[in-house]
C-alpha cells in the first residue's frame, strides 16, 4: 500500500515530529503538563496531521515502531526541558491499543526512561476507555505495572466510551481528560454543563486530576472555574506548537 510504504520511509528518514500543547492550572494559570502530538513532515505533501496517518499506521502495525519513536522523543524532550530549567512538568503521550497490547511495551517504556534518564513521574501515558475496556484484565495488569514503575496514567476522551465506574475506581489512574465534545457544549447546552460538572465531581471523589480538553472560549473557561475544574487544555490557551515555539511560552510568564 502506498501510505504504508511512505510511513516506513518516514520512520527511516526521521520525518516525524512532535508538537506540544500546554495544560494549564485554571486557578493559577501555571503550566502543569504538556501533551505531545505527532505530525509528519512529508517532503512533498508538507505537514500531515495524525488523523490522516495514525489510523493507517494502526491498521498495518507500524504504530508500534512509530509509537516507540514518539515515546523516546517525548522523553528526550522532557529531560532536555528539565535540564535547562525551563519546565518541570510531565509530558503526556497518546498510546494506541496495539502498543499497549504489544508484548515488548513495558520493557520498551522502562528502557526509554532509562536511556533518557527521565524520572518516570515526568511521563504520562494517555489511553482511551475503549482501549482499556477492550481487554480489561490484561489492561489492568499492564496499567498496574506502569504505575509501579512510577509512570502517570490518564484516560483520554473520557465520557465517549464505555467503562464501568466500579472498574475505573480499581485502576491506578491519575488523570481524567474530559472529552472536548462535552466541553464544547458547556456554554450552549445544559446537558453538556451537567456532564462536565458530574465528571469533575467524580474526579474529585476518586482523587483524580481532571483536565477539560478543547477549551476554546472564555465562557467555557469561566464555567470550568466555577466548577473548580483543576486543569484546562485547548486553543483558548494555545494550539499545539513545535518545541521551539512552545519554549517561547515558557520564557514569557503571563
Ligand atoms: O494533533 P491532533 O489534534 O490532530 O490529533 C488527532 C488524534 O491523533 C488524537 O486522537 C490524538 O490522540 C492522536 N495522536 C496524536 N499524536 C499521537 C501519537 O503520538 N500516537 C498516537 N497513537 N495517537 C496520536
Ligand atoms: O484524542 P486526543 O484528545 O489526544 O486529541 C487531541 C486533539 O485535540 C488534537 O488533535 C489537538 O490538536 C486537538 N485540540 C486541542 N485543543 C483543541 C481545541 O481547543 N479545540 C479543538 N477543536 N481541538 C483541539
Ligand atoms: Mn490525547
Ligand atoms: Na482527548
Amino acid at each position: 500500500q502506498f501510505v504504508e510504504g511512505s510511513l516506513r520511509r518516514a520512520l527511516k528518514e526521521d520525518e516525524f515530529l512532535l508538537h506540544y500543547q500546554p495544560q494549564i492550572d485554571l486557578a493559577s494559570g501555571a503550566m502543569t503538563g504538556a501533551e505531545a502530538l505527532i505530525r509528519w513532515q512529508d517532503p512533498d505533501l508538507g505537514l500531515i496531521y495524525p488523523g490522516d496517518f495514525v489510523p493507517i499506521a494502526e491498521e498495518c502495525g507500524l504504530i508500534v515502531p512509530i509509537g516507540r519513536w514518539v515515546l523516546r522523543e517525548a522523553c528526550r524532550q522532557a529531560r532536555a526541558w528539565l535540564d535547562s530549567g525551563l519546565l518541570a512538568v510531565p509530558v503526556a503521550v497518546n498510546i494506541s491499543a496495539l502498543e499497549l497490547r504489544h508484548e515488548g511495551f513495558l520493557e520498551g517504556v522502562a528502557l526509554i526512561l532509562k536511556e533518557t534518564r527521565l524520572p518516570p513521574r515526568y511521563l504520562e501515558l494517555e489511553l482511551t476507555e475503549s482501549i482499556i475496556m477492550d481487554d480489561a484484565e490484561s489492561s489492568a495488569s499492564v496499567l498496574d505495572a506502569l504505575r509501579t514503575m512510577g509512570v502517570q496514567l490518564a484516560i483520554d476522551d473520557f465520557g465517549t466510551g464505555y467503562s464501568s465506574l466500579s472498574y475505573l475506581k480499581r485502576l491506578p489512574i491519575n488523570t481524567l481528560k474530559i472529552d472536548q465534545s462535552f466541553v464544547h457544549d458547556i456554554a450552549t447546552n445544559t446537558d453538556g454543563a451537567t456532564i462536565v460538572a458530574a465528571v469533575i465531581g467524580m474526579g474529585k471523589n476518586l482523587n483524580q486530576r481532571v483536565i477539560a480538553e478543547g477549551v476554546e472560549t472564555y465562557a467555557q473557561l469561566a464555567f470550568l472555574r466555577t466548577q473548580q475544574c483543576e486543569v484546562g487544555q485547548g486553543f483558548q490557551f494555545s494550539h499545539p506548537l513545535p518545541a521551539e515555539a512552545f519554549e517561547l511560552l515558557l520564557d514569557c510568564p503571563k
